[in-house]
């Protein structure tokens, strides 16, 4: 087996979908910053002195809803950047279509849900760990693919 670069290609019905879903990822991990910012509103609560939006109001740090999106956000960078290296790697390796395209959705949905259920509605776990792991076994497989296909 080897890494063919010609799989970059828009004829690649996995690549295309390897683009779709990291765009909407993009977004995602977009919306959530967003969303950070909104919830700074909604409880007053901003890191720098000049956000402060009254002169009343003080520079805080610990309000317990923005640090649930902040940690939403940093838990995407861990698992989602990861995501747009190793995926498109994948591709690479010429995967089964069925498969190779069921598992980017599984990340993408896995990752929306993920947000959902810890920032957004929070729901109790473990679905938030349940969302994370279908992600990561996922991602963790892609991995496994692109180095089997690589180095043996
Ligand atoms: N940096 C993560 C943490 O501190 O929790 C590493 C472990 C992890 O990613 N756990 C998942 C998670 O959603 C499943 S429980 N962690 C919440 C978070 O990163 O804030």
């Amino acid at each position: 087996k080897m890494l063919n670069p010609e799989l970059i290609s828009l004829e690649n019905q996995v690549f295309r979908c390897y683009l779709g879903w990291s765009a909407i990822l993009v977004l995602k991990i977009f919306a959530t910053g967003i969303y950070t910012g909104l919830m700074r509103f909604i409880t007053a609560t901003f890191a720098n002195q000049e956000d402060l939006m009254s002169p009343k109001l003080k520079v805080k740090f610990d309000d317990p809803n923005v640090e649930r999106v902040r940690r939403a956000h940093r838990n995407d960078l861990e698992n989602i950047l990861p995501f747009f290296a190793i995926g498109l790697l994948y591709v690479l390796t010429n995967p089964a279509a069925f498969l190779a395209i069921n598992l980017f959705r599984a990340v993408g949905i896995a990752r929306i849900v993920h947000t959902i259920v810890y920032a957004v509605v929070v729901v109790p776990q473990p679905s938030r760990a349940l969302a994370f792991f279908v992600a990561l076994g996922a991602t963790v497989y892609m991995a496994l693919q692109v180095i089997l296909s690589a180095a043996f």
